[in-house]
């Protein structure tokens, strides 16, 4: 038996490995041959991605109508959330940004948002297993205990986990274009130190054979029945192969402490850099596979929808986009002719945050803001700047972040139905009294 070992993370290849759009016409076309499952998808959807492919041709495949089921469970989030850190939104917990201002680099447990397609699930760590099974695999299934993980060489890796609809809101208040789903300001994301074993790891002891092309972690958590009744399984999305061997953890700790039921306890998937979707709490399998998987959550969802896109939308989405948050609350109010510094924070889902530029004169002016930690990939950057305001009155606060693939956050933002992946900069309102 060995002991854990925290191994320096050195899986860093860039997440370019995978040329999303190649991929998914890949997938789409073995899927036409048969050669791909799509459980839980609606047809309609295959059909609508295929006609954006271009690929439609007379099709018979018959696809099960989707099942019915009773209405969803009571939402449910184990820890306490004080009104003054989080903003609840339905079975969501947004993190209030100016409560960090008083945190480290890593969000603790008790800032940290969660984002619960249903409710939390209360699993015993002692029977937890994790059954590793498919078509890629060279044998027989293999299942993993919390213990077996544990003795693998652990890692340990900072980084966020920010859903896709982070920012979702301000398509309507500074865009004036509606975005189907949950009203997040910026505060749906929060970063922590994760330890736990490579995926990697556990793929290869399972046995993956070179052909595997898609992997599927699955929650644990109730199966998903959207709004008009429509039953989509357990969460769970495909993630390709290269992505999978690269830098993706199984955790079992957060911040240094076992992971708490709200996060995915007694272990959940890390995907760096990724849109939140792709790092599934609770895990309880993983399907490996030589035929390209779909699931909901990579067809209907988490796709860009809308004028700017093709009918059957984008390309499954992958990395985040960049952003950045004052620390400061909406409408906050900073005294006359006293000096004020300004805190918040910078990411990049594509590199490293490489500069920061804040206007406290709505845009007219920019001056670069002070960086408090070494910029890192899959992570965010702390920042301060001084602001004397000599004139009262409402103004906008803007922070501006440019990364190191050189992209600078724009003024507006391309427009998706489902309103995923703002990056607009963000005018924050304030007011000086
Ligand atoms: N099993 C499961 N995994 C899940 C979800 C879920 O509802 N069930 N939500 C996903 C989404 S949309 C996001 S943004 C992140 C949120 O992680 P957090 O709640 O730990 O902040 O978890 C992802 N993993
Ligand atoms: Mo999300």
């Amino acid at each position: 038996m060995t002991t854990p070992t925290d191994a320096p993370d050195t899986a860093g290849t860039p997440d370019t490995a995978v040329d999303e759009a190649a991929y998914d016409r890949r997938r789409l076309c073995q899927w036409l041959a048969g050669r791909a499952r799509a459980d839980g998808v609606a047809r309609r959807d295959l059909l609508r991605l295929l006609a954006a492919a271009g690929l439609a041709t007379g099709l018979s495949t018959a696809f099960p109508a989707p099942a019915r089921a009773a209405a969803p469970a009571a939402p449910g989030i184990v820890k306490p959330l004080p009104e003054d850190r989080f903003t609840v939104r339905g079975t969501n917990a947004e993190t209030n940004f100016a409560a960090l201002a008083d945190t480290g680099h890593s969000t603790p447990v008790s800032h940290f948002f969660v984002r619960n397609h249903t409710s939390t699930p209360q699993l015993a760590p002692s029977e937890w297993e994790l059954r590793v099974w498919g078509s890629g695999l060279a044998g027989r299934e293999r299942t993993f205990t919390l213990a077996d993980l544990k003795r693998l060489p652990a890692v340990t890796r900072s980084s966020f986990v920010e859903c896709a609809g982070n920012g979702r809101s301000f398509y309507t208040s500074q865009q004036g274009q509606s975005a189907e789903g949950t009203a997040w300001t910026l505060g749906a994301i929060g970063s922590a130190r994760w330890r736990g074993a490579r995926l990697a790891d556990v793929l290869r002891l399972a046995g993956i054979r070179r052909d595997a092309v898609d992997i599927l972690p699955r929650g644990l958590d109730a199966e998903y029945v959207t709004a008009d009744g429509t039953n989509l399984g357990h969460v769970r999305r495909p993630l390709p192969v290269p992505k999978a061997l690269d830098d993706v953890i199984l955790a079992y700790e957060m911040n240094g402490e076992p992971l708490p039921p709200d996060h995915g306890a007694p272990v959940r998937v890390v995907v760096p850099s990724w849109i939140g979707i792709a790092s599934i709490k609770w895990v309880g399998d993983i399907e490996v596979s030589r035929e390209p998987l779909f699931s909901p959550w990579n067809t209907d969802f988490y796709r860009l929808f809308g004028d700017a896109y093709p009918p059957g939308g984008s390309a499954p989405l992958t990395r985040q986009t960049l952003k950045s948050a004052f620390e400061l609350p909406w409408n906050a109010s900073l005294p006359v002719h006293t000096g004020h510094r300004l805190t918040g924070r910078s990411w990049s889902g594509a590199g490293t945050v490489a500069r920061v530029d804040i206007s406290t004169d709505a845009g007219h002016t920019w001056h670069p803001a002070q960086l408090h930690d070494t910029p890192r990939r899959a992570d965010w950057v702390r920042w301060s700047a001084r602001w004397h305001p000599t004139a009262k009155g409402p103004t906008e606060l803007l922070a501006r972040a440019t990364d190191s693939t050189g992209r600078t956050q724009p003024r507006t933002t391309v427009h998706n139905t489902q309103g995923y992946l703002f990056d607009a900069v963000v005018r924050h309102a304030v007011t000086v009294v």
